[in-house]
């Protein structure tokens, strides 16, 4: 007991010295990191270094850039400049949240915005000779760079730089021309792919979930976890319409967890991760004329609900909450309509849909196990669960392909896609791009022939496929690929990609 007792007071006197011998980090903080991440933290040249940021880096992560710096990017290596004590203290210190809740209100956004070619400045054509309903945008999370590929020549036209982590897809004008892209700091850009030149960027928020563009191309919707909000902006030029404070019944601020544009029904729809509520934000009416009040409808849950798949009208909302368990709800109608049968940890947001046997299915992965549930979109009953190598993040098919192909890329088989046959429900084949090494994410040409899929690593590539018989036809070295999108099957709504 004394022993115990004697090495207790000593770690405690250990902990005491160290804390002592380290400088004060909000000091070391101004004095070495201010400048590029601004003094509140919220980001400037850097990225902001809130809590909710730096939620996806590892402690090792976090350590190593501070120690060693970031490749290819402004961030110093500060191993030789601080002490250890120093280092570690700083890293704990932005791991904290500041005293103050970080604000970023209407005016902070307006003052963001950032007009690089007016409305109607640039020529309504593209300049180059690819089909521009064909062309992918691929996000390379590498260097923070896009990549636009010609899906006919698989080779890429173009590539430039994104604001800091890009999160989540692109979003697409009806005609293809214009992509909308989001930074997990808040950033909103839009991009002209015809002229190949930015149109207009905004900050929104600290810390944005995605953005969905209305279907009659008038507005962009933005969903915030920092500060709890969504935000409108005018789709022409991102100039910034309403924040909307997201407020429950009760008065409880709640995240934002996803947005999404209801295009059959002329509505976004919002997911809300803190309180048991959906909101829908009509844009139009049935017959597609504008709403100008843009009024928060509320449907009330009797459970949070913050992972969406929709059918394809729109009308039946499949959510799953934290506990596992999943529900419909009819929007129509606005309440629950079923119970799914999920367990796990499903990830609906990444499901697709199909017709087998004259009945539609949506099928989506599991995060937490290697299976792919299917459900029957008509009745709500699981038709099959599907083994798969271990748990994945995307499912992916076209109406023109007999297979979906899904990842496991939170597994030890993370270098492997399956591929699973539509009807039969089984593995049929699988495509392993480069032993060890993590493959993820597909995308079909326009025409369904081809399967691109990310080797998501900093030497990665655009992995392409033939569809019919997996065999690789090409690839195309990227920096650390995550996600590709393509313009027709995104504007054309295919149900085998996300929407
Ligand atoms: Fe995503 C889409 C949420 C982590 C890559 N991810 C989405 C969407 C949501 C979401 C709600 C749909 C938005 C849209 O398309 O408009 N993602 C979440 C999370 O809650 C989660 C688990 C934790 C988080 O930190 O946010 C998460 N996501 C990741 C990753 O770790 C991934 C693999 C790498 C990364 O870049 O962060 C990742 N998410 C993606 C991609 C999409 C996406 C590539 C778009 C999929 C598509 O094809 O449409």
């Amino acid at each position: 007991m004394k022993t115990v007792l004697r090495w207790l007071v000593g770690l405690a006197f250990a902990c005491a010295t160290q804390a002592a011998m380290a400088a004060d980090p909000a000091a070391l903080y101004s004095q070495h990191c201010a400048a590029c991440h601004g003094a509140d933290r919220l980001g400037a040249m850097g990225p902001a270094l809130l809590p909710e940021s730096l939620e996806r880096l590892r402690a090792s992560e976090l350590d190593q850039v501070l120690h060693a710096g970031r490749a290819a990017t402004q961030m110093p290596a500060f191993a030789g400049t601080l002490a250890e004590p120093d280092l570690q203290a700083l890293a704990r210190w932005l791991r904290t949240a500041p005293a103050a809740t970080p604000q970023w209100n209407a005016q902070a956004i307006r003052a963001s915005h950032i007009v690089h070619h007016a409305p109607g400045s640039l020529p309504a054509r593209p300049l180059f000779g690819a089909d521009p309903q064909n062309l992918f945008v691929v996000v390379e999370a590498g260097s923070h760079h896009m990549t636009v590929l010609d899906g006919d020549r698989l080779a890429p036209v173009h590539r430039f730089a994104t604001r800091f982590a890009l999160h989540g897809g692109p979003k697409f004008s009806r005609d293809g021309r214009y992509v909308y892209l989001a930074s997990r700091d808040g950033w909103v850009s839009k991009y002209d792919l015809w002229n190949l030149a930015y149109v207009a960027e905004i900050r929104v928020g600290v810390n944005t979930r995605n953005i969905a563009v209305s279907d009659d191309g008038r507005w962009v919707l933005a969903g915030n976890t920092l500060p709890r909000t969504l935000v409108l902006l005018n789709a022409e030029d991102l100039s910034l319409a309403r924040v909307i404070d997201v407020k429950g019944r009760n008065g409880e601020a709640s995240r934002v967890s996803a947005v999404y544009d209801a295009a059959p029904r002329h509505s976004f729809i919002a997911a809300l991760k803190d309180i048991a509520e959906v909101w829908e934000i009509p844009y139009a009416d049935a017959a597609g004329a504008p709403l100008p009040a843009l009024a928060p409808r509320v449907v009330v849950l009797d459970d949070v609900l913050d992972d969406f798949f929709f059918d394809q009208p729109y009308r039946h909302i499949l959510g799953a909450s934290r506990k596992g368990g999943g529900q419909v709800i009819d929007l129509q109608q606005g309440r629950k309509v079923a119970a799914l049968s999920l367990g796990g940890m499903p990830h609906l947001g990444s499901g697709i849909t199909w017709q087998r046997d004259g009945r539609e299915v949506m099928a989506s992965p599991d995060l937490g196990q290697g299976r792919i549930t299917v459900i029957d979109m008509q009745d709500w009953h699981t038709v099959a669960t599907v083994p798969t190598n271990g748990p994945g993040f995307f499912l992916r098919s076209h109406e023109n392909t007999p297979y979906a192909w899904a990842d496991a890329m939170m597994s030890p088989r993370r270098d492997t896609l399956q591929v699973i046959d539509k009807q039969s429900l089984r593995v049929v084949g699988s495509v392993t791009p480069s032993a060890g090494r993590t493959a993820a994410h597909v995308e079909f040409t326009r025409d369904g022939r081809y399967a691109l899929v990310s080797l998501m690593e900093r030497d990665g590539a655009i992995v392409v496929y033939d569809a019919a018989t997996l065999q690789e036809v090409r690839r195309l070295p990227m920096d650390k690929p995550i996600g590709k999108y393509n313009v027709f099957n995104k504007t054309t709504r295919s149900a085998g990609t996300s929407h």
